[in-house]
């Protein structure tokens, strides 16, 4: 699984169509028996910098963590009760982020990407969603599937995935690449990273650029740690790209602003994930359910405990991008994802 890094395998392409447009082919007679593809460097470099990822956090996956596990925070927004606690990226802390969703549940970030931030990562999106259509896989580096090893069923999920309008960032080198380094920029990775106590890692499976169409359904509630690993340490940063939620036309997300401690069992009859909606009514007795609205490049902040749906009301007109990009403590990460250190 490990891949020397400027030629990683590519669903549906041998290697040796794939080379660095820096390498000479070696004589006329291999240029014609394959089409190459040359790879701008850019490219060589970033499927370089993902097969890295890959094979870094492997070294971290059998640490302990930190012992203080999980940890306690004072509570930042006390005088909150039942309602979704708020700051500006600028006061983004590792404190002020567990306090939050150690005591509230969750934390609504006002702008964690810039307008140019967000640009990058929709622009990212559209050319990912673009090469996706096509048959070849793309050699400029925006949709080159990541082989996990075939551990993980990864491409029924892919597909799945890929159907709802969703895309796997770790499946495009150059998103990823544009995607982390604006996380980093942001101080949320640093943040998370002081969470846990150790440097974070994503993985291919629980990263996705989304595309939400305007149809309304009735979508599951649900807490992620329900098919997580028991002992997962996690933190999602779940970024809105577009305008979205609350009043405006275009699906944002509906959750229980509230901290629960349980994960609770899940509704058979609702498939593998969700759970009742006759508990969600009664929840919703004393922790009325909260819709916020999104501009773009606002974030929310939970983790594997908190009840929520994507929100899907009829008089939706407007499709809603996001990136939701779950992190995870290598020494307690799901070990059916395929991991990256971030
Ligand atoms: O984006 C959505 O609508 C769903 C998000 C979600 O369930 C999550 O981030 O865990
Ligand atoms: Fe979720």
């Amino acid at each position: 699984m490990t891949h020397n890094g400027t030629k990683p395998p590519v669903e549906g392409v041998k290697q040796s169509q794939l080379t660095d447009s820096t390498q000479k082919m070696s004589s006329p007679v291999e240029a014609e028996a394959h089409t190459v593809v040359a790879l701008a460097t850019d490219v060589v470099a970033a499927l370089a910098e993902r097969d890295e990822r890959n094979a870094k956090v492997k070294d971290r996956l059998s640490d302990s963590g930190r012992a203080d596990w999980p940890p306690v925070y004072a509570d930042p927004f006390p005088e909150l009760y039942a309602s979704v606690p708020e700051i500006d990226i600028a006061d983004l802390t590792a404190e002020i982020m567990g306090g939050a969703v150690a005591h509230h549940g969750l934390l609504l970030v006002r702008g964690l990407f810039s307008a140019d931030q967000v640009a990058d990562v929709r622009a990212a999106q559209d050319k990912i969603k673009a090469a996706n259509l096509v048959e070849e896989p793309d050699s400029r580096g925006w949709y080159m599937p990541y082989d996990g090893g075939g551990r993980f069923h990864e491409k029924a999920l892919r597909g799945r995935a890929e159907g709802l309008g969703g895309n796997w960032l770790a499946d495009s080198p150059l998103g990823l690449a544009a995607a982390l380094r604006h996380l980093e920029a942001s101080g949320a990775i640093e943040a998370i990273s002081e969470h846990f106590q150790e440097r974070p890692s994503i993985s291919l499976q629980k990263c996705v650029l989304r595309a939400v169409q305007p149809e309304p359904a009735t979508t599951g509630w649900h807490q992620d740690g329900s098919f997580l690993c028991d002992d997962v340490r996690a933190m999602n940063v779940w970024t809105a790209l577009s305008h979205c939620g609350g009043s405006h036309p275009a699906s944002g997300l509906e959750l229980i602003p509230r901290r629960c401690e349980d994960i609770f069992s899940i509704d058979q009859s609702l498939g593998k994930v969700s759970i009742s909606f006759e508990m969600i009514e009664d929840m919703k007795k004393e922790f009325p359910a909260a819709t916020p609205e999104f501009a773009p490049g606002d974030a929310l902040f939970f983790d594997e405990h908190l009840l929520h749906r994507t929100h899907l009301e009829p008089g939706l007109s407007a499709v809603r991008y996001a990136l939701e990009c779950w992190f995870f403590a290598p020494s307690h990460a799901p070990s059916n994802y395929v991991p990256f250190l971030v």
